[in-house]
C-alpha cells in the first residue's frame, strides 16, 4: 500500500479548505495542517500553487494539487473508504453539476457578492442567490439526511460552507437568505451537516469569524 504522507496547506475560516478536511477526516486519512496567511501568502504556498496562489494546496507524497473540487476527486479516487461521489455515473455527473452550480451561483456570484454590495447590487444578488438556492431546495427533498443519502458526500462537502459561514455573513452583512419556511430541507441540511462529529469538531469559533468578516467585507465592498 502506497504510503500517506498527507499534507495541507489551508487558512483557518476558508469554505474551499475546509471541505478537503472534512473529506481527510471523513476518511480516516491522517494529515498534517500547515495554516497560511492569505494576506501575507509564504513561500511554500507560492512555490507549491504558482498557478493560483491560494488555499487549499495537497501535497500527497510530494504530488501538488490544488483547486478544492480537484482534490476532493483525487481523495476519493486514492482512499475508497467511505466514498464521496455516487458509483453511478450519472449520479456522480450530477453531483459535480450542482456542485459547479452552487459554487457559482451561491457562493461566488450569491451570496459573497450579495454581503459585499450595496443598494440595487445588493437585492439583485440576494434574488439570485435565494433562487439558486431554490434549485438546490429541489434537489435535496426526499433525498434522506444529506445529499448523499444516509452520509455525507461531495455535494455535502461542497455546499457545507452554507452551513457556517453563510448565518455569519447574514449577522454581519443584515441580510436574509436562509428562510426555513422556504428552505425547510435545507436548513434541516444545514443543523445536520453542522452537527456531524466530523464537521463540528473543525469549525473556526463564531466570534472570530464575525470579527474576520466584518473587516473583510469592508475592505472588499463592491
Ligand atoms: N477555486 C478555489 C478557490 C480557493 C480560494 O479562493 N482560496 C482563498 C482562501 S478562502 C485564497 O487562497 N485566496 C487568496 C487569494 O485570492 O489571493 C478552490 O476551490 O480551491
Amino acid at each position: 500500500m502506497e504510503s500517506q504522507e498527507v499534507k495541507l496547506l489551508g487558512f483557518w475560516v476558508s469554505p474551499f479548505v475546509h471541505r478537503v478536511e472534512w473529506a481527510l477526516k471523513l476518511k480516516g486519512v491522517p494529515y498534517e495542517y500547515i495554516e497560511d496567511d492569505i494576506f501575507n501568502k509564504s513561500p511554500l504556498l507560492l512555490e507549491l500553487n504558482p498557478v493560483h496562489k491560494k488555499v487549499p494546496v495537497l501535497v500527497h507524497n510530494q504530488k501538488v494539487l490544488a483547486e478544492s473540487f480537484v482534490i476532493l476527486e483525487y481523495i476519493d479516487e486514492n482512499w475508497k473508504q467511505c466514498p464521496l461521489l455516487p458509483q453511478d455515473p450519472y449520479d456522480r455527473a450530477k453531483a459535480r453539476f450542482w456542485a459547479k452550480f452552487a459554487e457559482e451561483k451561491i457562493l461566488s456570484d450569491g451570496a459573497w457578492r450579495a454581503v459585499r454590495a450595496k443598494g440595487d447590487n445588493r437585492e439583485k444578488a440576494l434574488g439570485s442567490t435565494i433562487e439558486a438556492l431554490e434549485k438546490i431546495e429541489g434537489e435535496l427533498k426526499g433525498k434522506g439526511k444529506f445529499f448523499g443519502g444516509e452520509s455525507i458526500g461531495y455535494l455535502d462537502l461542497a455546499l457545507g460552507w452554507i452551513s457556517y459561514i453563510l448565518p455569519v455573513w447574514e449577522d454581519v452583512g443584515s441580510i436574509k437568505i436562509m428562510d426555513p419556511t422556504r428552505f425547510p430541507a435545507t436548513t434541516a441540511w444545514m443543523s445536520e451537516f453542522v452537527n456531524h462529529p466530523v464537521v463540528k469538531d473543525s469549525l473556526p469559533p463564531r466570534d472570530k469569524m464575525v470579527i474576520y468578516f466584518e473587516k473583510v467585507i469592508k475592505k472588499w465592498e463592491i
